[in-house]
């Protein structure tokens, strides 16, 4: 970004808790960015149900609302043990569990029609880098999995692709995992307020390399 550009809008997004947890550190990280703010952008949070069927929706309208420049959706991957940037998102909803609806799909495709898989527009390994050498442990993730999360970043990832033409102003969109905080029995390492430090460097280097 040089130095005369705009701040952007980062559309800020995390999950409610789910399968019997009390909270979910992506909701309470997106939540805190969105009430303390960030210094390289101008962001606005929204906490999304753990639903197929309503998250989609609910974040196709966040975005029409907010007009964002950055879309970074949040979930909890509680079996990490690292802040994990997706790489790639499937057309694939195979859930594990069922959803907070009761809805369980599996080997089903989000979109019969959609290509088999979309790619993050977000900078993947400079943020990982970034978040790893500031002492919290990060990585590149392939995949973002089969559920709710992956939905919602193929989901969004297929917005992107209807706005980068003449319509709209290009849309950047990307998904991290966060691990589970020590409330969840996760490591120590990785309170709420480690977490929200790394995301706040994802923020820091996706704006800095915007083109
Ligand atoms: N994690 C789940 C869905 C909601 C969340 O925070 C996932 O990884 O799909």
């Amino acid at each position: 970004m040089t130095p005369t550009a705009p701040m952007p809008t980062v559309l800020m997004t995390g999950f409610e808790p789910f399968g019997g947890d009390d909270h979910n550190p992506s909701g309470d990280v997106a939540r805190r960015l969105g009430e303390l703010g960030h210094p390289d952008a101008h962001i606005v949070s929204e906490v999304l149900p753990v639903s197929f069927a309503q998250a989609p929706a609910l974040l196709a309208a966040a975005i029409d609302r907010h007009q964002p420049d950055i879309v970074i959706m949040l979930g909890l991957a509680a079996d990490r043990q690292a802040i994990t940037p997706e790489r790639v998102a499937l057309n694939l909803a195979d859930a594990r569990i069922p959803d907070n609806d009761g809805a369980q799909p599996t080997d089903a495709p989000l979109e019969p029609h959609g290509p088999a898989a979309r790619f993050t527009l977000l900078p993947v390994k400079q943020i990982a880098h970034a978040i790893d050498a500031a002492g919290i442990p990060a990585a590149v993730s392939l995949s973002a999995g089969t559920y709710v999360c992956n939905a919602q970043m193929y989901i969004a990832l297929g917005i992107a692709e209807q706005r980068t033409g003449a319509n709209g102003k290009p849309l950047q969109v990307g998904f991290i995992h966060v691990p589970a905080t020590p409330q969840l029995g996760g490591d120590p390492r990785f309170t709420l307020d480690e977490l929200e430090r790394g995301i706040r460097i994802a923020i820091t280097t996706i704006v800095d390399q915007r083109p």
